[in-house]
């Protein structure tokens, strides 16, 4: 008897710090949708908002919306990962910790010290704003940003350990016996090739992003020691091309996993499956110039690689993905609830969101449509439709598993209008940016003002959308606490 209640409390306790990570996650999505809206109503001209505030937000809204999509992506690793390999409650309760103390600092040098520089912190604009903000907002945020990376490089740092100390190391996990042919049969569960390919990608993105924030706060404090920009570029943005995109390959887990669950069929790891997630380790890591294709002072060959590779980046394992997906779905009987309608739609978005991607990934195109509204365009689809899809899918997931699964219409008509709204939204990021307009400008012409105002309205209703998924997780996590309460008395929280 004893020992069944003390492992339900520990699955009870380990869903509330996973409960800890997606709730806030999901709230500070739903905040960030919020400041989107206000984006589009002043560039729309249907508020008046000072263009110095509109870049605090634009800089809050990117800056946001990643890091906690990451944050919620990192729970849906660490959930299904922990069924494989021992991971540490500890390291995950503390990069919980940097990361909340890392927004705190963020929050101030936006709003308290106007920082504006957008999430990119480019050296050496934070330093020199031409007095657009004090030099402390720029540190505070700064500083910030480096406390919420060194809590996510302490979580894959803990995730690599942990697969290494089970398959020997990180080529184990990523079934290299398999892919060079010296075994055959299927590699690791597709949740550890997963988090193989994402915590290389990550350490190698976090040390990179670390470097140029350390280097920038130096600068910052002793102004004469300087930093090669282009050095400077290239580490910012292999740091946020690889943060950012490492958000939907942890988010993935959640498809393989509640697929084959809801179907009752294993997602086997075989061999193509296991080649598309090593090409994509190694691609995601090189392929970040193509988001300097306009620097001319790059090595050419960088350039091309970018390019050239760019294409095949994500598609191998959006391949095998989706159609592992739809083979999996087949004939299976599958119930279609929110959390399997999710999970199936984030399929959909990242494939339709990276169309529009690779468009811009091709040199001639990407000097015509690069800094257009096109590329929030693109990303927002994937972002939306896809990273964040899979996010939701999960939160009912996590509901559902634990008895509090009762859905009713106002989640299928909520998800319904996601849906809808979402893609509305960025279809007029699209039109915006074939008609010109520039992204990241606070000021618009009047020729592009009527994208900026249906994309507003099409946002309001996405945030009524989340705000139903937000308000049953929510619940769900309320009756969590209750339920721990019951089994362990009150003010004994694991
Ligand atoms: C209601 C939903 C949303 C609305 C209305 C919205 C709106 C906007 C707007 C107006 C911009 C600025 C575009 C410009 O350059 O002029 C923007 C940028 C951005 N958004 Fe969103 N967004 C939404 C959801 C999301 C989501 C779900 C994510 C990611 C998880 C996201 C990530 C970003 C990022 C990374 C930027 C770029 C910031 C920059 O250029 O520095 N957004 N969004
Ligand atoms: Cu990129």
């Amino acid at each position: 008897m004893s020992i069944v209640i003390s492992k339900a409390e520990k699955d009870i306790s380990k869903n509330r710090t996973l409960v800890m990570y997606l709730l806030t996650g999901s709230l500070v999505i739903l905040l960030m949708m919020v400041f989107g809206v206000l984006m589009l109503l002043a560039q729309g001209k249907m508020i008046d908002v000072d263009p110095g505030f509109f870049y605090e937000i634009l800089t809050v809204h990117g800056t946001g919306m990643v890091g906690s999509a990451a944050l919620a992506a990192a729970a849906v690793m660490w959930y299904f990962l922990s069924k494989y390999i021992q991971l540490s409650k500890g390291i995950f309760i503390a990069n919980f910790i940097f990361f909340i103390l890392g927004v705190v600092l963020v929050l101030t040098g936006i709003f308290v010290y106007d920082f504006a520089g957008g999430w990119t912190f480019l050296y050496p604009l934070p330093a020199i704003s031409a007095g657009g903000w004090a030099v402390e907002g720029a540190v505070l945020y700064l500083f910030g940003m480096l406390l919420i990376g060194i809590g996510f490089l302490l979580l894959f740092l803990d995730v690599a350990r942990a697969i290494i100390k089970e398959y020997g190391s990180l080529g184990g996990g990523l079934g290299w016996s398999i892919v060079f042919g010296r075994e055959k049969g299927y590699g690791p569960p597709a949740a550890v090739v997963a988090s193989t390919m994402v915590s290389i990608v990550n350490i190698t993105a976090l040390l990179a992003g670390a470097t140029v924030l350390v280097m920038s706060l130096i600068n910052m404090v002793i102004p004469s020691v300087k930093i090669d920009p282009l050095l400077a570029k290239n580490l910012t943005y292999a740091f946020g091309h690889i943060f950012a995109n490492s958000i939907i390959y942890m988010g993935v887990i959640a498809v393989y996993e509640i697929l084959s669950q809801y179907t009752n069929r294993p997602w086997k790891a075989n061999r193509p499956f296991l080649i598309a997630w090593n090409c994509s380790t190694l691609f995601t890591i090189i392929i970040y110039p193509h988001h300097l294709l306009m620097d001319f002072a790059m090595p050419k060959w960088m350039i091309i690689m970018g390019q050239a590779l760019s294409y095949a980046n994500g598609l191998p394992v959006l391949v095998v993905t989706a159609y592992g997906a739809l083979m999996i779905v087949y004939r299976s009987g599958i119930k279609w609830d929110i959390a399997s309608s999710f999970i199936f739609l984030s399929m959909f978005g990242w494939v339709l969101g990276v169309i529009p991607a690779i468009v811009d990934a091709t040199i001639v195109i990407n000097h015509v449509m690069h800094n257009t509204k096109w590329v929030p365009g693109h990303f927002h689809m994937y972002m939306g439709l896809g990273a964040t899809a899979m996010l939701f899918g999960f939160m009912y997931y996590l509901a559902r598993v634990n008895g509090k699964g009762k859905e009713n219409s106002v989640d299928a008509i909520s998800f319904w209008v996601y849906v809808m709204f979402f893609m509305a939204l960025c279809g007029s990021f699209l039109f915006s940016g074939k008609v010109s307009a520039p992204r990241r400008w606070a000021e618009h012409f009047p020729e592009w003002i009527q994208y900026d105002r249906m994309g507003a309205v099409f946002g309001i209703f996405v945030i009524l959308a989340v705000v139903t998924f937000v308000t049953r997780f929510w619940n769900f996590s309320r009756s969590l606490n209750s339920k721990l309460e019951e089994k362990i008395g009150p003010g004994h929280h694991a």
